[in-house]
């Protein structure tokens, strides 16, 4: 079954076991976002059938494991990488739908976001927020399309908050209008192919259709808005149409972040909704902001193979690299065959410069499986020289909402040195038992 909208990537997922069914209602105030949260941690994706209040059902933790992630590729999970690493190399641009967008199959001229199931996710969020929408908007002077996640808190029927960093790419569209007092007109795609929701994370300057046309292996169909020219695609569930406002500018927040801390409450950008197509049916996706989706969608599969292109610069014995989504994307490990002596600090000063929120660094034998945190907990426990093989790196740039930072996001970085000298790795030999199929031995005795 070829995977080209939220649809079939359900079907796919459900296949292979990888969501829960919710049938039990759940209330979308407080309390979907922790039993979605409990199938996060579970492995699980989770589909919520009946939501207090509303028809819609809500999705959720689709893309929080790399099974899902490879599912969605249609790939094996050792392949995300060289996929991800090729996606910005083999741009394929979109093209227009033939016939008519099923993501424009029903039109709502008065949007009231309030008849939506968008959950208040978090204990301690200060409302409602669209979290997994891919924000679509063009740049005013080249018109080329950037795909992004910008948090949208609800404020009204047809008003939210929309968070833009100083850096993002969204924002730098609007600076050049909005001076002029013009509105930025913007997309907002729900439940889209989940390619989409990959090539969102990117940071990329060409058109990110691109990118998502490059991960599924053709041109991504897309349609044009009904009230602006910014294409949309053609099979997402939900379609939200709007603008960003000139000149306003209201208190938004706190939101669980993806570093497992919440944000603070601050004057964001303002968006009107103009209007809302779907499909009919819809399904509406969702993501706990707090949770390992946000990390493993934003910090994991992008910067991953960053990481080992560094690290592959300066090393042919590279084994792995891994950024977890337990650590926020800000702790990277790195396994090596072999290292020559000093080699383990030459990578991990290459790692460490790789990208700014890569803070901690740690460097293990090809032995350790470094994606098992007990593996990793083990060589640090054991092989490390406190006194010789943490390096610490004081006053560096970091992300600033790391709550060890200062108020300029400067933080201290770290590199663990858990490798050990060849010599000592002749000597302990780490213990490894063979592989049993343990259901054999649990059976009666004939
Ligand atoms: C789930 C998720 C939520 C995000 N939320 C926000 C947000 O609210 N505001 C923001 O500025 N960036 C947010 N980001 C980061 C950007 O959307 C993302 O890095 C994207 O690549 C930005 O693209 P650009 O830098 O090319 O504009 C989020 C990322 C993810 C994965
Ligand atoms: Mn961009």
């Amino acid at each position: 079954m070829s995977i080209h909208d939220l649809r079939s990537y359900i079907e796919a997922i459900r296949e292979a076991g990888e969501i829960h069914e919710i049938r039990r209602e759940v209330d979308p105030v407080r309390e979907l976002g922790a039993v979605l949260s409990a199938c996060e941690r579970a492995g699980k994706g989770a589909f919520f059938h009946a939501v207090k209040g509303h028809e819609v059902p809500v999705v959720g933790s689709l893309l929080s494991s790399p099974r899902r992630i490879a599912l969605a590729l249609g790939c094996p999970v050792e392949d995300i990488g060289a996929r991800m690493a090729a996606a910005t190399e083999q741009p394929i641009p979109y093209q227009p739908h033939a016939g008519a967008a099923p993501s424009q199959e029903v039109v709502i001229d008065h949007p009231d976001l309030g008849r939506w199931p968008i959950p208040t996710h978090s204990p301690l969020d200060a409302g409602a927020f669209i979290t997994a929408g891919v924000v679509i908007a063009r740049d005013p002077e080249t018109g080329r399309h950037n795909l992004s996640y910008n948090r949208m808190q609800i404020f009204g029927a047809d008003r939210t908050g929309i968070s833009m960093n100083i850096w993002r790419h969204i924002k730098v569209f609007f600076d050049k209008i909005e001076p002029k007092g013009q509105n930025l007109p913007f997309c907002v795609a729900i439940g889209p192919d989940p390619v989409l929701m990959m090539a969102a994370a990117f940071r990329y300057d060409g058109d990110e259709y691109d990118i998502a046309g490059s991960l599924r292996g053709a041109p991504v169909p897309v349609v044009r808005a009904l009230t602006c020219d910014v294409m949309v695609p053609a099979h997402a569930e939900i379609i939200l149409e709007g603008e960003v406002l000139a000149g306003e500018r209201q208190m938004e927040g706190p939101m669980a972040e993806f570093t497992g801390h919440y944000s603070g409450a601050d004057p964001k950008h303002v968006a009107r909704i103009t209007r809302i197509t779907h499909r009919k049916n819809p399904i509406f996706q969702t993501m706990n902001g707090g949770g390992y989706e946000h990390v493993s969608v934003g910090n994991m599969i992008t910067r991953e193979p960053l990481l080992a292109r560094f690290v592959r610069h300066i090393t042919p014995r590279l084994k792995a690299v891994h950024l977890p989504p337990y650590a926020a994307g800000f702790t990277a490990i790195i396994s090596l065959n072999n290292p020559e002596p000093g080699e383990a600090r030459n990578v991990a000063l290459a790692a460490m410069a790789a990208h700014v929120n890569f803070k901690t660094i740690i460097v293990v034998n090809s032995d350790v499986d470094i994606f098992d945190p007990a593996d990793v907990m083990w060589a640090i426990g054991t092989r490390v020289r406190w006194h010789e093989d943490v390096i610490p790196i004081p006053g560096t740039h970091g992300n600033e909402l790391d709550p060890s930072s200062d108020a300029h996001g400067v933080v201290a970085k770290v590199i663990i040195d858990a490798t050990l000298p060849p010599e000592r790795l002749a000597r302990f030999v780490k213990v490894v038992y063979p592989p049993v199929d343990l259901e054999q031995y649990l059976k009666p005795a004939p």
